[in-house]
């Protein structure tokens, strides 16, 4: 194997190694969900691995990234540390918000992963700021912002759009195409569902869209939008065309969905898309892969040993890091 082959194989396992944590730490927070552990609202990633680490993989470790609710795997993708993560899922004080986020306000300065936002489209304007700063004060950086197919319909969208076409921002707006927004099929709720990426053209921004379900189409479509976007072009959008295995959330059985189009999207798993690329072209060995899930499954051991043993916070971090309006 040459130098260039094994810097492409460590780099496509890494990337392999990310999907499959993802995968297993949402897995046992479902688990931990229904012990009780974890309270509140839980929006799983699974299916869209390659989406995020694919984009991710991308970026330098100066870049910003900024997400939704359904946030679990662009923190593991930037970076974050998986027990800190497990931590704020329990409510801990180590976790990655001190216990006070939860799984939808996953926050990670240090690894510039600006959140976990449960309003729909609330990341898109502070994305546009974050890449306002950035194009001013730090120049070197540029910001990744994940949405939804459903967060396209609220007006934040349109003006942030607007706004990062104008000013010319080092911004990539990520649309993770899953089809549905909660229950609702994106064919009935929005009027470009089926040529999503082409809503940039009227704000004269270039846009692409990609299979989100195979992690090098990702990669190679991330690599070319954060070129140009480096380059100075402005921003770009790409369309992820994706799927969501679970329902909404934690509490949606997901009945609304045909049997046929989950089977469908089940077989495009981007996990195992991979595997069999990976061992068909020679790439690794089955039991390289092997290693990669035992390696895993003790780091969710570890995870989850590191939460339950970590305290609650005290009673009288009740009122810190907390924002609270004058009330005039
Ligand atoms: C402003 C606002 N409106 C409604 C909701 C309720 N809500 C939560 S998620 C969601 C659907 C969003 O769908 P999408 O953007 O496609 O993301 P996905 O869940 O599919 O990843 C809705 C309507 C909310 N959290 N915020
Ligand atoms: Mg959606």
């Amino acid at each position: 194997m040459t130098t260039e082959q094994q810097i492409v194989k460590d780099q496509v396992l890494r990337r392999y190694h990310k999907m499959v944590l993802i995968r297993e730490f949402e897995g046992e927070s479902y688990r931990q969900y229904m012990q009780k552990n974890i309270r509140g609202f839980l929006h799983v990633y699974s299916g869209q691995e390659a989406v995020g680490v694919g984009i991710i993989g991308e970026l330098e470790p100066q870049d910003y990234v900024i997400s939704h609710y359904r946030d679990h795997g662009h923190a593991i993708a930037k970076g974050s540390d998986v027990n800190s993560l497990m931590a704020e899922l329990f409510g801990k004080s180590t976790g990655t918000s001190r216990g006070k986020g939860g799984s939808m306000h996953l926050f990670d300065v240090e690894k510039r992963f600006m959140g976990g936002h449960a309003i729909v489209a609330g990341q898109i304007p502070i994305a546009v700021g974050l890449a306002l700063a950035t194009k001013e004060i730090d120049k070197k950086a540029i910001v990744v912002c994940f949405l939804g197919d459903g967060a396209m319909q609220e007006g934040e969208f349109h003006e942030s759009m607007n706004l990062a076409s104008i000013w010319k921002l080092p911004l990539l707006f990520v649309i993770e195409n899953n089809l549905y927004g909660m229950g609702a099929d994106v064919a009935q709720t929005l009027a470009i569902h089926d040529e999503i990426y082409k809503i940039a053209n009227g704000y004269k921004m270039e846009s692409a869209k990609v299979d989100g379900m195979d992690l090098f189409e990702v990669q190679d479509a991330g690599q070319k939008a954060i070129g140009l976007i480096r380059s100075g072009e402005g921003p770009y959008l790409l369309e992820a065309q994706t799927y969501r295995f679970r329902g909404h959330s934690i509490s949606d059985p997901a009945k609304y969905r045909p049997e046929i189009e989950v089977s469908y999207w089940m077989s495009r798993d981007p996990i195992k898309l991979l595997q069999a690329r990976l061992i068909k072209e020679d790439i690794v060995t089955q039991e390289e892969l092997d290693e990669i899930h035992k390696v895993v499954e003790n780091e969710i051991v570890e995870a989850v040993n590191f939460a339950e043993k970590s305290p609650f916070p005290n009673a009288d971090e009740l009122y810190t890091n907390i924002v609270l309006g004058s009330g005039e």
